[in-house]
Formats: structure tokens, sequence, C-alpha cells
């Protein structure tokens, strides 16, 4: 049997970071060794990519620029590491995946719908997750949270504006496809965030036939 994908996505400090265990714990309760990877980066390539992508030398980087370094990371990932993956059975959690490129690249940097599907098809060979938590909280309480890290990367040095578009066309995402999206309230205190990802995770797993 096929492996399954598991994808967290949200704005800026929205905690994907902090589920993210969280989630890899749950599955490893019912036996699941899942294979954890971020976007993007993930693959060695996808890393230098990141690098250019998120370093504040670039800020001069176009729109177009950014979402084909998008596509061009997560086609290396898809197929050096998550297609092989989920062929062998093996399930795989993704701090982000495709939805980031429709909410940042589409959303916030207006790059069309169409346009980022197309990319969709063939650079990340159609590879569509199983299952994605949207972590959803206000852009000035994700923006407070994230600013007590240090100093911003390129994409965070955006206005509260652009994280608005954002977080507008990952809550459509959410709306339009309702089967696949779990919108967790990331406002609520950590052990609220927890609590809500561990109800949705547990019934997916049980929907799915994994038993503890
Ligand atoms: N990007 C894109 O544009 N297009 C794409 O296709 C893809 C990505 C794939 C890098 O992503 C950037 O790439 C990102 C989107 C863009 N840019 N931005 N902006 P990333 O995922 O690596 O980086 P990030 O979004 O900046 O992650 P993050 O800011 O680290 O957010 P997070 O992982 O969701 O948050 P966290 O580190 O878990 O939590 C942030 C802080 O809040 C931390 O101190 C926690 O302890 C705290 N926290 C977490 N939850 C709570 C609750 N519930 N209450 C209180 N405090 C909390």
């Amino acid at each position: 049997m096929t492996g399954k994908l598991i994808t967290l996505e949200g704005g800026e400090g929205a905690g994907k970071s902090t589920v993210l265990e969280t989630v890899r714990e749950l599955l490893a309760a019912r036996g699941l060794n899942a294979l954890v990877v971020r976007e993007p980066g993930g693959t060695k390539a996808g890393e230098e990519i990141r690098r250019v992508l998120l370093d504040t030398a670039h800020h001069g980087l176009c729109a177009e620029a950014e979402l084909l370094l998008m596509f061009a990371s997560r086609a290396q990932l898809v197929r050096e590491l998550v297609r092989p993956a989920l062929a062998a059975g093996q399930w795989v959690l993704s701090d982000r995946f495709t939805d980031a490129s429709y909410a940042y690249q589409g959303g916030g940097r207006g790059q069309p719908q169409a346009r980022i599907a197309e990319l969709e098809r063939w650079a990340a060979d159609g590879c569509v997750p199983d299952l994605t938590l949207l972590l959803d909280l206000p852009v000035a309480e994700g923006l407070k949270r994230a600013n007590g890290r240090g100093s911003a990367d390129r994409i965070e040095m955006e206005t509260a504006d652009f994280f608005e578009r954002v977080r507008a066309a990952y809550r459509l995402r959410a709306a339009a496809e309702p089967a696949r999206f779990r919108v967790i309230d990331a406002s609520q205190p950590l052990t609220g965030v927890l609590a809500d990802v561990r109800i949705a995770v547990g019934r997916f797993l049980d929907a799915n036939g994994v038993r503890a």
C-alpha cells in the first residue's frame, strides 16, 4: 500500500515547526516512521535554492523567478524523496508544500492561479497532499510571534498587507477543499492547538485504517 502525504501550512509564526513534532509522534505511536521534509528545501539542491529564496541580498528577485524557484525545489523534492517514499509505503510529513505557493506567490504576489496549477501538474508531478493542517491565526499575532526570533528573511520582510493576502488565499483553498484541509485555530494557547491537531490526525489515521 502506498504511504500518505501530510502537510502543515500557515502564515508567519503560526506554529508549524512546533506542531510538526507532535504529528510525527502521533504517527510513530501507530507504528508509522514518517519521512519529515520541509519546503523550500528538503534536498541538497533544494536547500541551496532555499538559501537564495530567503537571502535578503536578493530583495529584487521578481515574482516569476520566486515562483519558479519554489517549484524547482519542489520538483527535486518530489522526485528524489517524496514519490519514492510514498511508493515504498512510507508516510511523508512536509512543513509546507504546494498550497504555500498558491498562498504566497498566488495570493501574496498576484501570480495567476492557472500558472501555479500548471506548475503543480508537471513540476510537482501532480503530487497533492492527502491531509493538510492549516494553522490559521490573525496576521498581527503571527508577526508578533515571528518577530521575537531575530532578523527577518527576505519573505518575512514583506508588509502586513502581503501577509493578509496570504492568509486569505490559504482560507479560500481550505474552504474549496474541505475533505483535505483541517483548519486549526492557531491563536489558542499551544495546548489547545495540539489538542485539535491530535483529534484531526487521529481521525485521519482511523479513517485510513491505521491502528495503534
Ligand atoms: N514559501 C513560499 O513563499 N512559497 C512556497 O511555496 C513555500 C514557502 C513552500 C520559508 O518557510 C518561507 O518560504 C516562508 C513561506 C515561503 N516565508 N515566510 N514568511 P518556513 O516555513 O521555513 O518559514 P516560516 O513560515 O517563516 O516558519 P515560521 O515563521 O518558523 O513559522 P512556524 O514554524 O509556523 O512557527 P514556529 O516556529 O513553530 O512558532 C513561532 C513562535 O511562536 C515560536 O516562538 C513558538 O514557540 C511560538 N508559538 C507557536 N505556537 C504558539 C501558540 N499557540 N501560542 C503562543 N506561541 C506560540
